[in-house]
């Protein structure tokens, strides 16, 4: 029996039941199979979820770029690492063998520590997704200097919060980005942010759109010239197991987004493991995942997991929808993609297309199906099934978060038999419960309850950058002695999960998390808003969109209220970027409260999505007159 490679679903019970059984040998084994240690780790586990504290792999020296790259050069040299696809499909692709990567992240490493940059240095990524973001990633965690990638669609204020949050020295940027028809001016949008931001001091540009950008003197380079300078051979600074890796921001019910800090031994172990688990990724297969390098997605599964497996990962610069929607399965056809990894809102919004766009393009290369970011429904998990995988190739619906670094309850393909929204079983050494409201874990199946996890597994994520005690908070406290997931789910008759959707204030639109505060403290800042409340609501597309009620000052009540909708939807752009617009803003004189003043956004969210018949008890409410008056007014 093989950790890995499982084959049949017999298979999977064995391998799960051992890792249940010893967790601490069941992960020894695994990284001893496959990875360069510098050193040996002292102890496999050490972990207290009341403080609390984890560690694995303790002891142990390594360095992640020399497991996902200089291993990889005697055998697979001349094999495309990263196989590139620009945004406009005239421009040739790009096959980045591994040495060749090896040669550019080495140049870049050199490049950051000639500017400065040193082992526990932040450094900020602000990058479309060319090769250069990826390069960027490696090249800091070669030096041990921890990035922090911010998706390169939010707005200055947004990066700038960041930035200032982890206190980055440098950002690495490009003049610009291509996006469908579009360009959008990303050193604009740096240069705005720095006007907030001190604590930077070089930033570093790549030339993607050629485009007339300012260049600040004595802190802005291009960075090709320093790269043509640069040596191509950068010894690996040696990490301990537990040096920050990385940071990566995703939103919190409330406040500042919360800054996720993943460390080095852990992170690579459960990446590259899940990795070739999940995708059964054999070695002239072509894997591509859809999303970001922005979000955890991009990080675990578009470069560390399939790099460290000598994979080769296609990245993809543009939209679903340019030149046409049929661009994901022109993808596929040209370069015979073997897996494919995308998220429910681009399935529902290429399945509302004709489908004479996918069925011009040969997908028969197409052997497994991933699906991440929010629950697939079942008319989207059909289309997928019946369109794409002819029934053929399984769909892989896996669900995990920013937090647990790597995928947690997932089917692994042609051993677990899939069943339509559900994510199934928890994989290998991850040991899921249902809690109910009283704290007290729900036995048996057929029932659902909030999920959470046990034990911990490698890749969890060790705290929150500068914020300990609300690590605590948000994730251990609520249950105890266990990691609260903050997703509800079910558990059916056979042990499979599926997960319902979250339990506290983030909304999920297009597979992004969003934190209604943040948006609600953008609303407050027009001059005519007094107060806001945003909740989800079901969309065709999106998954959930955002349903805006505003109470106005007596100064804007005699308004155009369009006008209104729009400066409104402004502000979200500039605070939080485009992505955070509300799709619906309906102007209200009160929201429902709490006697202690916390307004009931249930009953708000049930309005909204048009589900008014049973609005539970509205009597403790400080003002339930105002539930007739939204219902009235409702968009
Ligand atoms: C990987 C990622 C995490 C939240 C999570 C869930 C939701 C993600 C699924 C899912 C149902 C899935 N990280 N979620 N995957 N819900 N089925 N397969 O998305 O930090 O950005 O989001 O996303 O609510 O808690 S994330």
């Amino acid at each position: 029996m093989s950790n890995y490679h499982i084959k049949h679903l017999e298979e999977y019970y064995q391998v799960y039941r051992k890792s249940v059984i010893n967790p601490e040998n069941f992960w020894q084994e695994v990284a001893e199979e496959h990875f360069v240690w510098r050193k040996r780790w002292d102890s496999v586990l050490e972990w207290d979820f009341t403080k609390p504290e984890i560690n694995w792999f303790k002891g142990a020296k390594l360095n992640i770029t020399e497991n996902c790259l200089d291993r990889h050069l005697l055998t697979r040299g001349d094999k495309t690492a990263i196989l590139f696809e620009p945004n406009n499909p005239e421009e040739e692709a790009q096959h980045i063998s591994y040495k060749e990567l090896y040669e550019k992240v080495n140049a870049f490493a050199n490049v950051l520590k000639s500017q400065g940059i040193k082992k526990g240095d932040r450094v900020c990524i602000y990058l479309p997704m060319i090769p250069e973001l990826a390069m960027a990633v490696l090249a800091c965690a070669r030096i041990g200097a921890i990035h922090s990638v911010v998706f390169a669609g939010f707005s200055a204020t947004a990066l700038a919060t960041r930035i200032n949050d982890s206190d980055c020295k440098m950002v690495l940027t490009a003049d610009g980005s291509f996006r469908g028809a579009k360009t959008i001016d990303l050193k604009g949008i740096v240069d705005e942010a720095l006007n907030d931001c001190s604590c930077v001091e070089n930033v570093l540009v790549v030339k993607r759109i050629n485009s007339d950008i300012t260049m600040q003197k004595g802190r802005d380079q291009w960075l090709q010239p320093l790269l043509d300078k640069a040596s191509t051979v950068c010894e690996p600074e040696i990490m301990d197991a537990e040096d920050p890796l990385f940071i990566l921001y995703t939103s919190g019910s409330t406040g500042m987004p919360k800054g996720m800090v993943h460390t080095t031994a852990g992170y690579m172990v459960y990446t590259a493991y899940t990795f070739k688990n999940v995708f059964q990724y054999k070695e002239n297969d072509v894997y591509w995942c859809t999303a970001d390098i922005g979000w955890i997605t991009g990080h675990s599964y578009i470069v560390y997991g399939p790099l460290a497996n000598g994979a080769t990962t296609l990245m993809f610069e543009g939209v679903p929808s340019y030149p046409d929607y049929g661009r994901f399965w022109e993808i596929i056809e040209k370069h015979k993609v073997n897996q494919f990894y995308t998220a429910p809102t681009a399935i529902r919004a290429l399945a509302k297309e004709k489908l004479d766009y996918v069925e011009s393009h040969d997908l028969s290369s197409l052997k497994v199906l991933g699906s991440v970011g929010e629950p697939i429904n079942e008319e989207a998990w059909h289309w997928y099934n019946d369109n794409i995988g002819k029934k053929k190739s399984p769909i892989i619906d896996t669900w995990w978060q920013t937090e647990t670094g790597g995928i947690m309850i997932s089917p692994v393909p042609y051993a677990t038999p899939t069943k339509p929204t559900y994510a199934t079983l928890p994989l290998p050494g991850i040991q899921p419960v249902l809690m109910d409201e009283n704290g007290n874990e729900i036995n048996g199946n057929q029932v659902d309850g909030r999920l959470c996890i046990k034990f911990p597994w490698p890749s969890i994520a060790r705290t929150i950058w500068g914020n300990h005690k609300r690590y605590k908070e948000t994730y251990f406290s609520a249950f105890e002695n266990k990691y609260f997931t903050g997703d509800g789910a079910l558990r059916d008759e056979v042990g499979y999960y599926r997960i319902t959707g979250r339990v506290d204030d983030v909304i999920i639109v297009s597979g992004h998390n969003l934190g209604t505060a943040p948006i609600e403290d953008a609303i407050n800042e027009h001059p005519a808003v007094a107060e806001s409340a945003i909740v989800g609501f079901p969309h065709d597309i999106k998954g959930s969109a955002l349903y805006g009620y505003v109470i106005l000052k007596e100064t804007g009540e005699s308004r155009n209220h369009d006008n209104l909708r729009k400066e409104i939807n402004q502000i979200i752009t500039e605070h939080i970027g485009p992505i955070a617009k509300l799709d619906k803003i309906q102007f209200t004189v009160g929201l429902p409260k709490t006697r202690s003043g916390k307004i009931m956004r249930r009953i708000l969210r049930k309005i909204a999505g048009n589900d008014i018949s049973n609005l539970g008890d509205t009597s403790t409410l400080l003002n339930p007159e105002v539930v007739q008056e939204i219902i009235e007014n409702k968009l």
